[in-house]
């Protein structure tokens, strides 16, 4: 309990340092209103969103909030931190914790990951196991309940995921297939993509959450700075638009984040590849890539911030970056709690 309310409290410090400088008054008087007005009964918690990559972790929790706040792509290993996706309804606050994919790492940064997935379980309320339907259980699917099994005792709920992508000749099979691999309170078919069912999930997850009070404001949606959702949009990118070995090696650092003149945001960005030969393909032929990468995560940045972006973007070789603890640290991947 005690970690619990510390990491609760991290989290509100963490708040409160990013809007410094920007809204603080709002942000106050939402925090006044909140408190006034719960009604009897009123639930909160955190909900750990757990599961090996790439089974729609992400897709689900922006799915459930309406709202883009955690990138997603095709490819594994797309979220590398922890962050918090923030459902605020009447009856209920609802803190969703996306996490990495549980994998078998293979470098530092896989390392970081899974420490990063695996330490949001004791803390939750609630563990929502996300698998993905559409194919058989695998390895991380066992290692998953494995995990949760070993580090809590708050409920499991199981969301099969991706039901849109199987037929029903595979259907009760596959159900059975995951619902053995854990002991789940409870299990829902859904579909992030499609939306099926989420709202009888939400309803599911809500049921298991202890009493208790709004620990964000009614209108704050995640954790992250806007600096850090800039930096990811600009990886999103990249994982779209390149292959291989290339997106799981690149980092991005945002050098400069500044208000030039009313409605005119300037942002500097550093793109790190771990070679030389990878620089040469996120830059392309006559730099056409880079340009498609720019003008894209542009476009998503100038979304979340309703403001016009002009954004640079240069590539440097930091070799083997993903084994090198400082460069870890250097990126942000580093366990915030200390
Ligand atoms: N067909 C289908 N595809 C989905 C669904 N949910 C997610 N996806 C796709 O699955 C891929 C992975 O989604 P993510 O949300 O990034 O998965 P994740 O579990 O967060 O992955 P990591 O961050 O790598 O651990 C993306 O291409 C999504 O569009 C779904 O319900 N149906
Ligand atoms: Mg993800």
């Amino acid at each position: 309990m005690a970690d619990e309310r510390a990491m609760r409290e991290d989290f509100e410090d963490d708040w409160d340092a990013e809007t410094d400088d920007e809204g603080l008054d709002d942000n106050e008087s939402a925090r006044e209103d909140g408190e006034a007005g719960l009604p009897a009964g009123h639930r909160s918690g955190f909900v750990a969103v757990v599961g090996r990559p790439n089974v729609g972790k992400s897709s689900l929790m922006n799915a459930f909030l309406g709202e883009e706040v955690a990138i997603v792509s095709p490819k594994s290993q797309t979220t590398r931190n922890r962050l918090l996706g923030i459902l605020d309804r009447p009856d209920a606050q609802i803190v969703f914790v996306d996490t990495p994919g549980i994998h078998q790492p293979r470098h530092r940064l896989g390392q970081y990951m899974l420490e990063t997935a695996a330490g949001a379980i004791p803390d939750a309320d609630v563990i929502l196991h996300v698998v993905d339907l559409s194919v058989e259980p695998q390895g991380g699917d066992a290692a998953t309940a494995r995990l949760i099994a070993g580090r809590s005792h708050a409920p499991a709920i199981l969301a099969l995921n991706k039901v849109d992508r199987v037929g029903p000749a595979d259907l009760q099979r596959r159900v059975d297939a995951y619902c053995a691999l854990g002991d789940f309170a409870d299990w829902m078919l859904v579909s992030a993509r499609r939306g099926d069912n989420l709202d009888r999930l939400l309803d599911m997850i809500v049921a298991r959450l202890p009493e208790g009070p709004r620990y964000y404001p009614a209108d704050q949606v995640t954790d992250q700075h806007e600096r850090f959702m800039a930096g990811e949009f600009i990886r999103q990118q990249i994982l779209l638009q390149t292959d291989q070995e290339i997106p799981h090696g690149v980092a991005v650092v945002i050098e400069e984040f500044k208000e030039r003149r009313p409605g005119l945001v300037y942002i500097e960005a550093t793109i790190y590849v771990e070679r030389e030969s990878h620089k040469g393909i996120v830059i392309g032929n006559r730099g056409e890539r880079l340009k498609q990468i720019g003008q894209r995560a542009r476009a998503d940045i100038e979304r979340l911030l309703e403001q016009k972006v002009y954004l640079e973007l240069r590539v440097r070789v930091r070799k083997d970056w993903r084994e090198d603890p400082r460069q870890l640290r250097d990126f942000g991947y580093t366990d915030r709690q200390g």
